[in-house]
């Protein structure tokens, strides 16, 4: 069986397009929920038994062309020597902002960084469908450090704007160290059996397109190139960032993926030779079946078939009825009969 995943990120026409959802593995599986109420969501995380478990669940009810390793972003990042909570986002118990505090992060080696993710992901690619591509992630430099900054998830993230703003070579510095702890960090995951990886700036919105390719640009450029000196397919994901858009078309990744503001259609004629992914509104499947019949519809008609990864915008919403996602799959899958 052909791996239409694959054949996407290589920029090849495919017989259906491939389709996965962000956070497949998530909270609108009852299955998920009904083992979330058992453990918190670092024993989920910290455990690689539990995380290819339940890595596993979403492909057991729906034929997805691709698994995603269950992790967080934050995995990797106790290996540097922070501590953290979930709740139900990230919580950093002593938000980053000083000189001493960044000159203490440690750098790992590769293999102590998130070992159980490596771990989840050798033990996947034994138990999955060579039709399965199996994909690895990390968060970007500058949506880790949003983070680490800010201390957890917030509204327009005022303290990591006011850090940029007050102390930017102290910021250079950061994200130069989270650069090289996620560019080791996925080639070990790449290494471990990850047919590709996504890079997830879900924060990338915050800045200007200026403050972008000073701050931001050189850090990404760094990551994206070691990986592709390795051979790494690289997925590119934005979020809320349409100002931003053709920044990160530009940047040398095989995918770009962006939430439903951005005009997929147009940004694939704009580049070619890329292969792009998305990017149905995650809250129109909170609509039912219909609804999202013909939102997809309409998604699969404006953007051409070649190397379109279906996917949702962002993650998909905890109180999605199953059965939205019974009749995204059937939509994308039906789209062979209707080309044949
Ligand atoms: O209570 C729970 O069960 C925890 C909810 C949860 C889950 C299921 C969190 C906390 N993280 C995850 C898993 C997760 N996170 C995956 C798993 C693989 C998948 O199925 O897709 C991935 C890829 C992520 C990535 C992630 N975490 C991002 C980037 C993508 C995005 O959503 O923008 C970000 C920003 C995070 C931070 C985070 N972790 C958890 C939450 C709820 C959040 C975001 C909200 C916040 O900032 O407070």
């Amino acid at each position: 069986m052909d791996n239409l995943m694959l054949q996407a990120l290589r920029g090849e026409t495919t017989r259906r397009r491939p389709l996965w959802i962000m956070r497949q593995a998530g909270r609108y599986l009852p299955e998920y929920r009904e083992l979330r109420s058992k453990y918190g969501f670092s024993e989920l995380v910290r455990s690689a038994e539990l995380a290819t478990e339940i890595t596993l669940m979403p492909l057991k009810r729906f034929p997805f062309d691709a698994a995603i390793v269950f992790a967080d972003i934050m995995s990797p990042i106790a290996s540097m020597g922070v501590e953290f909570d979930f709740d139900p986002g990230p919580v950093v118990f002593s938000p980053v902002r000083t000189a001493s505090q960044i000159d203490a992060l440690r750098q790992p080696t590769r293999p102590e960084i998130a070992p159980e993710v490596a771990t989840a992901l050798r033990n996947l690619r034994a138990a999955l469908p060579a039709e399965t591509a199996l994909l690895g992630f990390c968060g970007a430099p500058w949506t880790l450090a949003a983070y680490l900054i800010e201390g957890r998830g917030a509204k327009d993230f005022p303290q990591l704007r006011r850090f940029a703003a007050e102390h930017p070579e102290l910021l250079n510095v950061l994200l130069g160290k989270l650069t090289e702890v996620m560019t080791d960090y996925l080639l070990a995951q790449h290494e471990a059996g990850a047919d590709a990886v996504q890079v997830f700036d879900s924060w990338a919105g915050l800045l200007s397109q200026h403050q972008w390719r000073k701050i931001i640009r050189p850090h990404l450029l760094r990551m994206l190139q070691r990986l592709g000196e390795a051979g790494v397919p690289r997925i590119v994901f934005l979020q809320n960032a349409p100002h931003l858009v053709d920044c990160y078309a530009e940047l040398p990744a095989e995918v770009i993926a962006t939430d439903w503001r951005v005009d997929l259609a147009a940004l694939q004629r704009r580049y070619p030779d890329k292969a792009v992914q998305g990017n149905l509104d995650p809250a129109v499947l909170l609509g039912g079946p219909e609804v999202t019949r013909a939102s997809a519809r309409l998604l699969l008609e404006q953007v051409a078939t070649r190397a379109h990864i279906v996917n949702l915008g962002h993650g998909i919403l905890p109180n999605t009825p199953l059965e939205s996602v019974h009749a995204l799959v059937e939509l994308v899958h039906d789209e062979v009969d209707a080309n044949s």
